[in-house]
């Protein structure tokens, strides 16, 4: 049993039919929790059940729309219904949308926070209910971005909403860490998924990224399998209202 070890544990992980989410998903199961994909596309999710089922990992599935607070409750209520009780929430499912901050419609910004930050709030406020009320502890980790803390043109939405993920993320410190749960965040980098594949093709930015990358690559979805085990494990119990990037180094170097 190490400090890493997840045994016993059930980890819900959004947006976890495929890129940062599956990988995160796969690396807990291997790790030993039971986990709990989540996705709005029903072939995707299906599918991304069925690998992980027949690589003998305990899985199971569920399907809501992370911004509807009634769809989350039924949902989380259905869980509960067959004695599934959350003890890890990763919140990764999340959008992106480039367009100038002029151009932007309110109602394109009211999405992009919706999904990407609102839902982070909807989701940890129920699953923190259950858990303080099981007196149990659990984790949470919240999934930001280098744009939890820098900006580039073009992102403004997505950046403010991950901007707000991370004060969110000690805003949950701040009021659950008394109740044995701690709550963490995790800055990807520059990751091929097929959100940045648009950034991947497109050579200047490709360029950039090899360039202004200290490590002179992208992320990949397994790089951040290591820095969220840790957080949804025993070895992280004493750290709380943390962002860790898993960037290559970017932020850190001019
Ligand atoms: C962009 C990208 C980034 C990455 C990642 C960086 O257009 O700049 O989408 O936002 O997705 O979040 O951490
Ligand atoms: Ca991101």
């Amino acid at each position: 049993m190490t400090i890493f070890d997840l045994s016993g544990k059930t980890a819900l992980i959004t947006g976890s039919s495929g890129g940062l989410g599956f990988a995160m998903a796969r690396g807990l199961a291997q790790a030993g929790a039971q986990v709990i994909l989540h996705g709005r596309n029903q072939d995707k999710l299906h599918e991304a059940h069925s690998v992980l089922s027949s690589e003998g990992f305990n899985v199971l599935k569920t399907s809501f729309d992370i911004t509807d607070e009634a769809a989350i409750e039924k949902a989380l209520g259905n869980l509960k219904g067959d004695g599934v009780y959350i003890d890890i929430l990763v919140n990764n499912a999340g959008m992106q949308l480039r367009k100038p901050l002029v151009e932007l419609t309110r109602n394109e910004w009211d999405t992009v926070i919706n999904t990407n930050l609102s839902s982070a709030f909807l989701l940890g406020r129920n699953v923190a209910r259950q858990m303080i009320e099981r007196g149990q502890g659990g984790k949470v980790v919240n999934i930001g971005s280098l744009m939890s803390s820098v900006a580039r043109p073009t992102v403004g939405a997505y950046t403010a909403a991950k901007g707000g993920v991370r004060l969110l993320t000690q805003s949950m410190a701040a009021e659950w860490a008394e109740h044995g749960i701690q709550s963490n965040a995790i800055g990807p980098g520059y990751m091929i998924t097929e959100m940045t594949q648009p950034l991947v093709d497109d050579p200047d930015f490709n360029g950039w990224i090899t360039g202004r990358t200290p490590s002179r690559r992208w992320g990949t979805p397994e790089d951040l399998v290591g820095t969220v085990v840790y957080l949804a494990s025993p070895a992280s119990n004493y750290v709380n209202g943390q962002i860790i990037y898993v960037d290559g180094g970017m932020l850190a170097v001019l």
